[in-house]
């Protein structure tokens, strides 16, 4: 039987709750600066989750919800462009220190390497979003804690597509069945899952309600000692917080499963 090799952490939603006060702050931003007179609303912008990468939701919001804009003749560079400014944005949002760690993410990390466990970064967002993200709560050496950062632009299909987790095995030589990732939305299980890996998911108040099918567990969170998870789908025992060991069970247990 395999056992546990790597963690591979999505970014937004899972590591940091990004999407509603930084990406889609960031968004409305630009869209000022571009003389535009849309806003992302909380509720609207739920909605536009359902396209993952921001540069496809952008294109998906001109089509789907303002037929009526007069679109520029050259829409992918009018969208590359708007999307530089967005991620501009973003990054003066991080630098500013406003988006915190999801509980208990700096806590996993530091007990997967003191376990020796390998740690991926499997993501939609644009590289330099991971960086300052990264950066701005653990630091920057903590970039070299992970041993490949897959992010936006790297493979031509992102999630759901199962191309950004097939490419982080690829370059972490790894089978899909000695990973384990960590997952917040639909698109991300539908991702990982179709890579043939088994996915915990942490749910946020954008994705609560979603179905996260062949999920090993799904939870609140990963919880603090004295504040732990609480399960929504799945069997945790007598487990309180997602740590090495509980992973490395779950992971047995669902390897057996499955043969
Ligand atoms: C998150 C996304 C991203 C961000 C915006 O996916 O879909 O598009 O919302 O980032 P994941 P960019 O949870 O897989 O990280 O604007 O840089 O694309
Ligand atoms: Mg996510």
């Amino acid at each position: 039987m395999s056992t546990l090799k790597a963690l591979l952490f999505d970014v937004d939603g899972t590591i940091a709750d990004t999407e509603r006060d930084g990406h889609r702050v960031a968004f409305n931003k630009a869209f000022v600066d571009a003389g535009l007179d849309w806003c992302w609303d909380v509720a609207l912008y739920g909605r536009l989750l359902a396209v993952s990468g921001g540069k496809e939701r952008l294109h998906y919001f001109i089509r789907d919800w303002v037929p009526e804009f007069d679109a520029p003749e050259d829409l992918e560079s009018f969208i590359r462009q708007l999307h530089q400014a967005k991620t501009r944005r973003y990054l003066a949002l991080l630098e500013q220190g406003g988006i915190p760690l999801r509980p208990g993410v700096e806590r996993l990390l530091k007990e997967a390497r003191a376990a020796g466990l390998q740690l991926g970064v499997v993501t939609t967002t644009t590289p330099e979003n991971v960086t300052a993200l990264l950066g701005s709560t653990l630091g920057m050496d903590s970039l070299g804690w992970f041993d490949v950062i897959a992010a936006g632009d790297i493979v031509a299909a992102k999630k759901p597509a199962p191309d950004i987790y097939q490419y982080a095995l690829d370059q972490l030589n790894l089978p899909a069945a000695q990973c384990l990732a960590l997952e917040d939305s639909d698109n991300g299980v539908l991702s990982s899952s179709g890579a043939g890996i088994e996915t915990v998911v942490t749910v946020n108040d954008y994705t609560r309600q979603q179905e996260f099918a062949g999920a090993a567990i799904v939870v609140d969170q990963l919880g603090e000692p004295g504040a732990g998870f609480e399960v929504i789908v799945g069997d945790a025992g007598d487990a309180t917080l997602i740590d090495v060991a509980f992973l490395e069970s779950l992971f047995a247990k669902r390897q057996s499963l499955t043969g």
